[in-house]
Parts: C-alpha cells; sequence; structure tokens
C-alpha cells in the first residue's frame, strides 16, 4: 500500500515546465506534473498520440526537462515500453532506470490494449499510467471506451453514449499483475504516493488517473478540481489499490462505503454539458452503476480482510 504523503513530501523540483501548450484548467497538466515529480530525473517516459504528445512540444521545443520522453505510433506504447525496458535489462540498468508508458484512455481502452494486455502477461517490468479524460480528446472529442453513459460526444448519437465506461483497472486486475491503482487529478497527493508506491514494485504496475477536460466535459476552465472531487465523492470514480491481490481504498474514498455519505450524482453529471441531455431514467440508470459497482467494492474490502 502506498505510504501517506503530506504536501511538504513533495519535491519543489519542477520536469514539467510553464508556458506549454495544454488548455487553461487541463487536468493531465496536474496529473503529469506532480506523477514527474514522483517518478524523478532517473525515468524514461514513452508516450503515443494523445494531448500528452502536445504538452511535451512541436520538435526542437519541449515542456519537459531533465526527464527522457520518446513519442510512438498510436497503438504501440506498451510494446514500446517492452522494448525500452528490455534495452534496460540488457544494459544491467532496470534497477536504477524506471520505465514508463504514459496514455489517453483512447490510447488504452481502446487502441493499445492488445500491447498493454501483452506486456503485462509477459510480467514486463514498467508502470503504465492511463491519464483519462474520457474521450479522444486531441482530435476534437470523439467516444472512446472509456466516455461515460450518456456523455454527449462529435461521435455519438444525439443523446449520448448508450454503454457505460469500459472499467480497465479490473481488466488489469485479473492480469494478476502486483500494482493496480485508481487516482484523480483532483488528488495530488494520491497521484505522488501511488507512482512513489509503484516505482518500488518489481513487474507490471497500472495506474488509470481521471483526468477533467474543461472543453471536452464543457465545464469553466477554474472548476478543474471540484469536478474530479465530485467525481470520487459522489463514488463515481472509487480510488483505491490492489497491492500483490490485497485491496485496499485510499483515504478520500474510504468513509463512501457508506451510500449515505455519497453526495448526489446529480451534482456531477448537472455541472457538465456532455451530459445535457440526460433524462431522469438515465440519472436512475446511474444510480444503478454505482451501487453495483460499491457492490463489487464490498465484495473485494472483505476478502482482503479475511486473507
Ligand atoms: C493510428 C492513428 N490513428 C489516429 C490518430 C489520430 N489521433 C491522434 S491523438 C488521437 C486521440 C487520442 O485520444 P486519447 O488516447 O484518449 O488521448 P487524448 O487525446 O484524449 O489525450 C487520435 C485519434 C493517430 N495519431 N494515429
Ligand atoms: S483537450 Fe482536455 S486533455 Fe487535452 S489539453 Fe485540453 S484540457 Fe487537456
Ligand atoms: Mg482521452
Amino acid at each position: 500500500m502506498a505510504d501517506k504523503v503530506k504536501l511538504y513530501d513533495i519535491p519543489e523540483e519542477e520536469f514539467l515546465l510553464p508556458g506549454n501548450r495544454m488548455c487553461a484548467g487541463c487536468g493531465l497538466s496536474l496529473i503529469y506534473r506532480t506523477a514527474l515529480k514522483a517518478l524523478g530525473p532517473n525515468t524514461i517516459i514513452t508516450v503515443p498520440a494523445s494531448c500528452l504528445t502536445v504538452l511535451h512540444g512541436m520538435q526542437g521545443f519541449t515542456s519537459v526537462d531533465k526527464i527522457s520522453v520518446l513519442n510512438t505510433p498510436f497503438a504501440t506504447v506498451a510494446a514500446s515500453a517492452s522494448g525500452i525496458e528490455a534495452a534496460l535489462e540488457a544494459m544491467g540498468k532496470d534497477d536504477e532506470v524506471t520505465c514508463v508508458a504514459f496514455a489517453g484512455d483512447g490510447g488504452t481502452t481502446d487502441i493499445g490494449i492488445q500491447g498493454l494486455s501483452g506486456a503485462a502477461e509477459r510480467r514486463t517490468n514498467f508502470i503504465y499510467a492511463c491519464y483519462d479524460n474520457e474521450a479522444y480528446m486531441n482530435t476534437g472529442v470523439q467516444r472512446s471506451g472509456s466516455t461515460p453513459y450518456g456523455s454527449f460526444t462529435t461521435t455519438t448519437p444525439i443523446y449520448g453514449k448508450t454503454e457505460h465506461k469500459k472499467n480497465m483497472p479490473k481488466i488489469l486486475e485479473a492480469h494478476d499483475i502486483p500494482y493496480v491503482a485508481t487516482s484523480c487529478a483532483a488528488y495530488p497527493l494520491d497521484i505522488y504516493a501511488k507512482f512513489k508506491r509503484a516505482k518500488k514494485i518489481k513487474g507490471t504496475k497500472y495506474i488509470h488517473i481521471l483526468s477533467p477536460c474543461p472543453p471536452g466535459w464543457g465545464f469553466s476552465t477554474k472548476d478543474t478540481i471540484k469536478m474530479g472531487k465530485l467525481a470520487v465523492e459522489t463514488g463515481f470514480w472509487p480510488l483505491y489499490e490492489i497491492e500483490n491481490g490485497k485491496f485496499s481504498l485510499s483515504t478520500p474514498s474510504k468513509r463512501l462505503l457508506d451510500p449515505a455519505k455519497r453526495k448526489p450524482i446529480e451534482e456531477y453529471l448537472s455541472t457538465q454539458k456532455r451530459f445535457n441531455r440526460l433524462s431522469n431514467e438515465d440519472i436512475e440508470e446511474y444510480k444503478r452503476y454505482i451501487n453495483q459497482s460499491w457492490e463489487y467494492i464490498k465484495s473485494k474490502n472483505l476478502t482482503t480482510q479475511l486473507l
């Protein structure tokens, strides 16, 4: 389990420089800035086509300092990480240098899933981080497997997506890898703690981080943290870790085992334009979906307590 982190534990050294090309209020900027602080300079990061490649900048300019970054084709990020890790092992440097694949939800849940599954099955020693802004944002908000139910995108019907999100952390859990965690841009201490923890573990580590996106979700740039917190506090996005099969809820989600402690899901859905076509039946469907996912969490929690 990740160690508890206080604000003053987070190093002041910056690896993500200001003045980059991200939108104002981008959740990914917060996630990446914090993750790089936890990973430190002895890291090689491979990134597929996404908003993150835009953050890195065009040829000749970059907003990442002291950390090596490689841009790879869309479907290949986990294969690219496997190659980097093999080279590090051949040079005897795999304990010294952390290999990380950092990809969006489209690059993970859809186009990159077979490479990721293969790398996890081969027990490749790397961290795979998926920042989940719940659509293909870089190309103008197309639906991905991770887009939530009822959310409007440019490739969904007018009333929004008809399926729920693909549960990628659960898919990785089924690969029996040593570490799976969820996090959210609104909780930098949680992000920092989980990357620090993952860095210490040998084998495949998977961290899935919800990343509010003002233009894609339709909210004001000042509300990124508010959106991330509402996603967690309503119970829509539970924060947890599974280390060697042991499940633990992270502090912001612990009390939400009690449904009465969860904020109404309407508070989350009604503040984003992408959900403004939801009917009352859709909201009821959300309530059912959230209760069902917490029933699963309860069963995991119980099994872990019995271990
Ligand atoms: C093979 C291939 N297909 C399509 C594209 C176009 N493309 C570039 S970025 C992107 C969206 C990526 O979505 P996601 O992985 O969710 O990251 P985000 O843009 O949301 O950060 C697409 C479709 C591409 N670069 N390569
Ligand atoms: S589109 Fe969304 S994820 Fe991409 S840079 Fe803008 S705010 Fe960030
Ligand atoms: Mg995306």
